[in-house]
C-alpha cells in the first residue's frame, strides 16, 4: 500500500539496510541522505531504487563499505586531494568539502579531487553544498563505457555526469546536472522496469541500429545528447576527471567491473570558485548581475534548471515523501535480507 513518509523516516530506513548490509556509520549516514534526497526531490533514476545496486556492489567486493575516506595531507594549495579508501564518494565529499570551500574563498578558485571511490549518485546535492559557501561549483566524474561517440556505433564513454551551481542570496542556487548522454542509464533501466518503450533517439542495439527496447539499449550503445557536442564534453569529462586526476576513464572502469550491473569505481572532480574574487575591481556585484540574467530568462517564460526539483523538495517537505506500494514492498524486503 502506499506511504507518506518524512526525508528522516525514509533516510533513517535507508540508513539501517544499509547498517545491516555491514556498511560502517559514515558510509551509510552519507548515502542514506543522498538516496532519501533524490526521492524528497523527485529524482526517481538516483532515488531508493540504486539501493539493490549498492548491495550488490557491497556483496560482490567491488566496495569497502567500511572505508574511511582520507585527506591528503600533502593537499596545501589549491588542489585539495580526498581519497575514498575504496568506499563511496559521498562521503569523501563530505570530509574534503569544508578545505575545498576555504581555499576557493582564500585563492579564488580550489579543485576537489576524489580518487578511488564508487559513485552512483547524482550531482546536483554536491553542487549545492558548494553554493552554500557562497561558492560557485562544477562537477564532473566518468561512468563505465556504455555512450557511443558521435559517428560510432560501440559504447565507449560513460554517461558522465556534469552539474554546476552558483549561489543566490537568500535562496536556492542556479543548478543544472545532467548525463552527458541523451539520458541517465537509470533512466532506461527505470524504462524497462515499467515495461515502457524509450523515447526515439536515446539508444542503438548492440548491431549499432536505432532501438526504442530498454532491454536492446541496455544491451546496445547510449547515444550522447546533443549530438558531437555532448560526445566532446563526455571526453572532456574523461581527460579531466579520469585521466588528469590519475583515476580510471569509463571503458577502464568496464574493463575493471566487468559488468554494469554494479556501481562504477573511478574518481571525481569538484571545482570550486569564488565570484567575488573573479568579479574584484570589475563591473559591479556579480551576485546581483546574475539575477538580472536569470529575471530576464525568466521573463521569456522559460524555467530556470532545477526549478521542478525545488518544487517538489518544497512539497516533500511540506506532505511528506509519497512511495508506491511496490517501493515500500522493496524497502520492506530489503530491510528484513
Ligand atoms: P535531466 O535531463 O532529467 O535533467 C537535467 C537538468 O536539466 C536538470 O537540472 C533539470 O532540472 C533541467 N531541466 C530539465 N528540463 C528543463 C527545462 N525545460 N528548462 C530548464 N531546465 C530543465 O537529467 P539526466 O537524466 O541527464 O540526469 C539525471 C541525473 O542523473 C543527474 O542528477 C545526474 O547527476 C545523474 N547521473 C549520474 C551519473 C553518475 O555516474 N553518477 C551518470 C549519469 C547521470 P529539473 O530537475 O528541475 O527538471
Ligand atoms: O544513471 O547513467 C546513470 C548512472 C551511471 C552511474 C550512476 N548513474
Amino acid at each position: 500500500m502506499e506511504q507518506t513518509l518524512t526525508f528522516e523516516a525514509l533516510r533513517q530506513r535507508i540508513e539501517t539496510i544499509f547498517r545491516q548490509a555491514g556498511m560502517n556509520a559514515v558510509q551509510a549516514a552519507s548515502l542514506s541522505r543522498v538516496i532519501a534526497a533524490g526521492e524528497r526531490d523527485g529524482c526517481k533514476s538516483h532515488g531508493i531504487y540504486r539501493i539493490e545496486g549498492v548491495l550488490r556492489t557491497l556483496k560482490a567486493g567491488k566496495v569497502k563499505g567500511a572505508a574511511e575516506p582520507e585527506l591528503d595531507p600533502g593537499s596545501d594549495g589549491a588542489v585539495v586531494r580526498v581519497n575514498a579508501q575504496g568506499g563511496f564518494s559521498n562521503p569523501a565529499f563530505e570530509l574534503g568539502l569544508p578545505v575545498l570551500a576555504d581555499r576557493a574563498k582564500q585563492l579564488g578558485l580550489a579543485a576537489l579531487v576524489i580518487n578511488d571511490c564508487t559513485h552512483f549518485a547524482a550531482l546536483w546535492p554536491e553542487v549545492e553544498a558548494v553554493a552554500d559557501h557562497g561558492l560557485a561549483a562544477m562537477v564532473m566524474c566518468p561512468s563505465y563505457a556504455t555512450v557511443a561517440p558521435t559517428g560510432g556505433t560501440r559504447p565507449l564513454l560513460g554517461t558522465n555526469p556534469f552539474a554546476f551551481g552558483w549561489p543566490r542570496q537568500g535562496r536556492e542556487p542556479y543548478v543544472f546536472d545532467f548525463a552527458t548522454s541523451v539520458a541517465a542509464r537509470g533512466e532506461i533501466e527505470l524504462h524497462r522496469r515499467a515495461g515502457k518503450p524509450l523515447p526515439e533517439g536515446w539508444a542503438m542495439d548492440a548491431s549499432g541500429q536505432p532501438t526504442t527496447d530498454p532491454e536492446a539499449a541496455l544491451a546496445g550503445a547510449m547515444l550522447p545528447f546533443g549530438g558531437h557536442k555532448g560526445s566532446a564534453i563526455g571526453t572532456m569529462i574523461e581527460l579531466l576527471a579520469g585521466v588528469m586526476i590519475g583515476d580510471l576513464t569509463s571503458p577502464e572502469v568496464l574493463d575493471f567491473l566487468g559488468t554494469t550491473t554494479l556501481a562504477p569505481f573511478h574518481g571525481e572532480l569538484i571545482l570550486a570558485l569564488s565570484p567575488e574574487k573573479f568579479a574584484a575591481g570589475r563591473k559591479g556585484d556579480p551576485f546581483a548581475r546574475a539575477e538580472l540574467l536569470f529575471g530576464a530568462i525568466k521573463d521569456q517564460g522559460a524555467r530556470l534548471p532545477s526549478q521542478r526539483r525545488f518544487a517538489a523538495r518544497q512539497k516533500a517537505l511540506a506532505e511528506g515523501i509519497v512511495l508506491t506500494g511496490a517501493e515500500v514492498a522493496q524497502l520492506d524486503r530489503l530491510l528484513e535480507l
